[in-house]
């Protein structure tokens, strides 16, 4: 080309584009991904033209660009959509059916004004529910706004936990008193990395990333092995890993007890360890109110309640994985010292997943690889951040709190909900059930929620929740459910700031989100939206305190210096569009002082050492009422529960079926647009013995079926996924629609699937456990 050739038009157009005189002002993708990348928006006429990314630093493994993946850098077609909301709306169909009409802001205000008031004095402030959205994390104009005025008219029933974590975030510190971990820069001086069922090719991709932090661990030194235990055979094991052990879903603490059997049999374990740092591994370290023989050594030996000894004969039929595959595996961690043992999220989002977490960690835990170099917890790598401070939200004076997963079941009985049978923080029992919804910014009030069919339900019934609002940018398959639908902003619409997500691996941020255009038609951003509202609910200047949206985003980033002083003034940050700070975590080495020390820094549990067998846990839970089926125990133990193989309503389904989070979207962000989709097509991930069996070939349409639903999507048959099981891509948007007489979600939401039946402790969404068939369209 250089030599003489004219230039190609494609070339010559990217080169004006480069050297063009086009405004550019800095976003942030600010969607749920646990990470957050800069954005350079060009823009000209009003128009955004093209979207960059952080170009500020050298695009190597060091200190570098936060460079954002194909769906940050997707925000163009994103304000563009055909899909976007455009105006205000008031619903006009029935619930659900998604028809609406054009309405003013001040209609739309006084509706919601009116509703709002009339609902709390009927059935008081713990009637309205804060929605769990995760959509939009930036600091001023987000679910904060929100929540803000929402305590500002005397509060709302809150949700804890969250559904990327529930039974992790509950059960994990019950054996740490936290969930301390290691530095992904730690897999340098490990020699031998193990990750049970998790992604960050995928899931962590950012130039801020833990997955751009573990490449660069391992450039400086590689571990000898590294070993992903995944159902499926994910980019992670094409970009990184020497051995994948596929494993049957819900399965992993069977794996580790035959682990345990393996390093306790062979004297692997580290005695000394055990004995100083931890309480329940044998019973000289059980506390004084277990019962007899409830330690995990008699657990794994077969000297406990169940008798059975966790051999690695027992452990094959039920997690898939052959024999020798576990000894060999058991011999290798064992052998090759530091282990660093990490796992995503996909293993605990189970009915069964609290234990499993926990089990996880018993891997370095008996094997002594714990607050040493090259070492980890068994949690996700660990991140990087600085407190940055949000808009305040002020005090909530209610104080019932529901786990997440658990909203529809306060719609539909609510005033049966207690402590001891729903796991209630804060009250012993709810005093009414969910009368009104607040959404914004969010698809879980169907899409990302279990048994869509059945939430629709609950849903369409105006009796039982009156009053729905949503707010949102897209007619997303949520949106459809508002009785009042608002447009709101996207990021290069207006100014706010972000932070660090919580997947940063060494590097923790602030960054700028300017305005480069007007909305095209009515939108107007969440901070100026409830101002308004506020205004008519008469309390604009205890919502403003006198301070502008620009106003508050200068506030936080101020507040958030004099904690970090590293930050650069607000003029440099605004003008630079990002303050990056590198190297703010000092520990590298998760539990490194407690190691050293256990006396003089012991962890947060009630003995302060790690506890195997958690005496809180079983006290918390000694009233409660337990359905059939689930169960909660102290120790980190293997259980079957509903929607495995092996449960007899689930005969009829003899594959196990789970969402994965995929490279195509963000949750069901994303999921509308055309090129992401083309890259990214939805599909049905099957194993080439169970698509013969079924006689269905690549790329033929399927159903997958089971007494909730069924959906309808393309079949990719290939090995990468273990036989005995299907995976989708979690996210895409319900559609439901009827087919020769029977409703079929053609969308291809996962959700149709899966059940709303919550873990045993955590309450947490169980939305792996999926039993289904498959059968050609
Ligand atoms: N590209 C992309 N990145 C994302 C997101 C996204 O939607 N898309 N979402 C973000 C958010 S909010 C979150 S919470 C995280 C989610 O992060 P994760 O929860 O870690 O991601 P998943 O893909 O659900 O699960 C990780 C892996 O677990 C495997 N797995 C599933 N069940 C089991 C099991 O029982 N045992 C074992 N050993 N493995 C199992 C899956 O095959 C998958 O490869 O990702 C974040 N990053
Ligand atoms: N079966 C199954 N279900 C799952 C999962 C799974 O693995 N399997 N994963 C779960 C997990 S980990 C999570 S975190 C949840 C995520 O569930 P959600 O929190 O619902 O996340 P999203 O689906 O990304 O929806 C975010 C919404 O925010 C909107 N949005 C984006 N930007 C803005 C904005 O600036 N303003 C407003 N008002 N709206 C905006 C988007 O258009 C989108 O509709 O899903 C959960 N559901
Ligand atoms: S990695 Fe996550 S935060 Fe970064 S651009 Fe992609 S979706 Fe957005
Ligand atoms: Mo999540």
């Amino acid at each position: 080309m250089a030599a003489g050739l004219p230039m190609m038009p494609v070339a010559r157009a990217v080169a004006e584009a480069v050297n063009s005189k086009d405004a550019c002002t800095w976003c942030a993708c600010v969607i749920n991904c646990g990470q957050r990348c800069a954005l350079r928006v060009f823009s000209h006429n009003g128009q955004v033209i093209r979207i960059e990314t952080d170009n500020t630093q050298p695009d190597t493994l060091g200190p570098r660009q936060l460079r954002a993946c194909q769906r940050g850098r997707s925000m163009r077609e994103r304000i563009y959509s055909p899909d976007r909301l455009r105006f205000p709306m008031k619903r006009v169909g029935e619930r659900g059916e998604g028809k609406f009409e054009r309405i003013s802001w001040d209609e739309a205000l006084d509706t919601i004004a009116k509703e709002w008031t009339r609902i709390k004095n009927q059935y008081g402030n713990d009637s309205i529910y804060w929605q769990y959205c995760s959509g939009q994390q930036s600091l001023v104009s987000s679910r904060r706004a929100w929540q803000r005025l929402m305590n500002l008219m005397g509060g709302y029933l809150q949700y804890y936990g969250s559904y990327s974590n529930a039974q992790g975030a509950a059960a994990f510190p019950k054996t740490y008193g936290g969930r301390p971990s290691s530095l992904p820069s730690e897999i340098a001086n490990a020699e031998l990395y193990v990750l049970f069922g998790n992604n960050p090719s995928v899931t962590r991709p950012s130039g801020g990333g833990k997955g751009f932090q573990i490449d660069a661990a391992l450039t400086r030194h590689r571990p000898k092995k590294i070993i992903v235990i995944d159902p499926a055979f994910t980019d992670t094991c094409t970009a990184r890993a020497d051995q994948w052990i596929p494993i049957r879903p819900g399965t992993d603490a069977a794996l580790i007890s035959a682990l345990a059997y393996e390093f306790i049999t062979n004297g692997w374990i580290d005695q000394a360890f055990l004995d100083r740092y931890c309480v329940g591994f044998d019973e000289k370290t059980l506390p004084k109110s277990a019962p007899a023989k409830s330690d995990y050594k008699s657990y794994i030996l077969g000297a406990g309640p169940d008798g059975t000894a966790k051999t690695p004969e027992w452990a094959a039929p039920i997690t898939g994985i052959p024999v020798d595959v576990i000894r060999s595996l058991a011999r290798e961690m064992a052998m090759t010292k530091p282990l660093f043992v990490s796992q995503g999220w996909g293993p605990q989002r189970q009915a069964n997943g609290e234990a499993t977490c926990r089990a996880i960690a018993m891997v370095p835990i008996l094997l002594g690889q714990v607050g040493l170099p090259g070492t980890n917890t068994g949690a996700h790598e660990g991140n990087t951040s600085f407190p940055a401070v949000y808009l305040p939200i002020g005090k909530n004076p209610v104080k019932a709190t529901i786990p997440v997963y658990m909203w529809t079941d306060a719609i539909l009985r609510g005033p049966e909900m207690t402590r001891r049978n729903s796991a209630l923080h804060g009250a012993e029992k709810l005093r009414t059930g969910i009368k009104m919804i607040v959404n914004s910014g969010g698809n879980t009030m169907i899409n990302q929620h279990g048994d869509c069919n059945w939430t629709d339900k609950v849903l369409r019934d105006t009796s039982k929740c009156e009053f729905i609002l949503v707010c949102d940018n897209m007619m997303t398959p949520s949106a459809r459910y508002a009785d009042i639908l608002l447009p709101d902003t996207l990021g290069p619409e207006t100014n706010d700031a972000a932070c660090q997500g919580g997947s940063h691996g060494d590097v923790a941020c602030m960054l700028a989100i300017q305005e480069a255009v007007k909305p095209m038609y009515d939108q107007k951003s969440s901070f100026e939206i409830c101002r308004l509202l506020a205004a008519k609910l008469g309390l604009e200047e205890k919502f403003t305190e006198g301070r502008s949206q620009m106003g508050w985003v200068k506030w936080c980033y101020e507040e958030t210096r004099k904690k970090v002083p590293q930050l650069p003034d607000f003029a440099t940050f605004w003008k630079d569009g990002m303050a990056k700070v590198w190297g703010y975590r000092k520990d590298p080495i998760a539990l490194e002082a407690f190691r050293k020390d256990p006396m003089k820094h012991p962890l947060k549990t009630p003995s302060g050492k790690i506890e195997i067998y958690s005496e809180q846990l079983a006290r918390e839970t000694a009233d409660w009422e337990i359905p059939e089926g689930d169960v909660i125990s102290p120790i980190p133990i293997f259980y079957r529960t509903w929607d495995m193989p092996g449960d007899p309503e689930g005969k009829a389904f003899p594959l196990q079926c789970f969402g994965f989070h995929g490279h195509g979207r963000i949750h069901s962000t994303f999921h509308n647009l055309p090129k992401l989709r083309y890259l990214h097509p939805d599909m049905v991930v099957m194993n080439p013995i169970d698509a013969e069996a079924r006689g269905i070939k690549d790329g033929e349409k399927v159903v997958v079926f089971n007494r909730r639903g069924g959906v309808m999507l393309p079949a990719r048959v290939t090995p990468r996924i273990m036989p005995g099981v299907i995976t989708i891509p979690q996210g895409a948007w319900y559609k439901p629609t009827m087919v020769n007489g029977m409703r079929i979600d053609v969308g291809g939401c996962i959700n149709t699937l899966a059940g709303h039946r919550p873990s045993a402790y955590a309450k947490g969404n169980a939305q792996h456990n999926i039993l289904v068939e498959v059968r050609k369209a």
